[in-house]
């Protein structure tokens, strides 16, 4: 599809800003899986580097393309986190989380010098929250989390259906053992305080809004590859 050749030019762009010796934090998601095969022919081809995965997905493609990778326990600050995204505003917030890899996909990008994002035109957005924003939470005391986080929607002015991901039969379980609930906010005009009210909630182990974490973008087009800075 002609979403998949823009997600493919946009990792191959990202491939720029890689130089030899780098310490990598390597997203998740299917552009990000551009990126991890492009790299990967690169490493084949004699370039140095050493990744840190964001998902046990990750991992395993990126050892499957020969790529060495590690563990933030052994590279506690990386250079460069190249990922991709849900959504990105025109102050390069981002929704991340459709692919349920962003706890460790934050916690590798904030131990990153710089994050990259990789993606086609239709995640650019005006204003965040047209994806559902993901949540992660601990499974224990759910139904109590589930109220909180309704509060905090309250308390804010937002309204929007929760869902567990996956459903309650068979309820989506991330790398890190956590459940996921989708909110569909359709407009998060003020994120930063959305996120701080999100996180002070014991059972919420994370969010999908990735604020002050992106310095730049690359997005694919009809009209080619945009770099979109912060
Ligand atoms: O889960 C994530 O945060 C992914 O980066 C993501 O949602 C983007 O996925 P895509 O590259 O498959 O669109």
């Amino acid at each position: 599809s002609m979403s998949d050749a823009w997600k493919r030019m946009a990792a191959e762009k990202a491939l720029e800003d890689v130089r030899p010796g780098m310490k990598l934090g390597i997203g998740t998601g299917s552009t990000a899986e551009h990126f991890i095969r492009a790299l990967g022919a690169r490493v084949r081809d004699g370039l140095d580097v050493v990744g840190v995965p964001t998902s046990e997905r990750t991992e395993t493609l990126a050892r499957s393309e020969g790529i060495q990778m590690t563990t933030l326990d052994h590279l506690p600050s990386l250079d460069l986190t190249v990922d991709g995204a849900d959504e990105i505003d025109p102050q390069m917030n981002l929704i991340k989380g459709g692919g349920g890899a962003l706890l460790r996909e934050k916690i590798v990008a904030a131990a990153s010098q710089r994050m990259v994002v990789i993606a086609d035109a239709s995640k650019l957005v005006p204003v965040l929250g047209g994806f559902p924003l993901p949540i992660e939470v601990v499974p224990f005391g759910l139904g109590a989390t589930w109220r909180a986080v309704e509060k905090v929607f309250a308390d804010l002015g937002l309204s929007g259906a929760l869902s567990l991901r996956g459903g309650d039969d068979h309820p989506f379980v991330t790398d890190s053992g956590h459940y996921i609930l989708d909110a569909a906010l359709t407009e998060i005009r003020a994120p930063a305080a959305l996120a701080a009210a999100l996180v002070a909630i014991p059972g919420v182990a994370e969010h999908g809004l990735f604020i002050g974490l992106a310095s730049k973008a690359y997005v694919a087009g009809p009209d080619g590859v945009a770099t979109v800075t912060r």
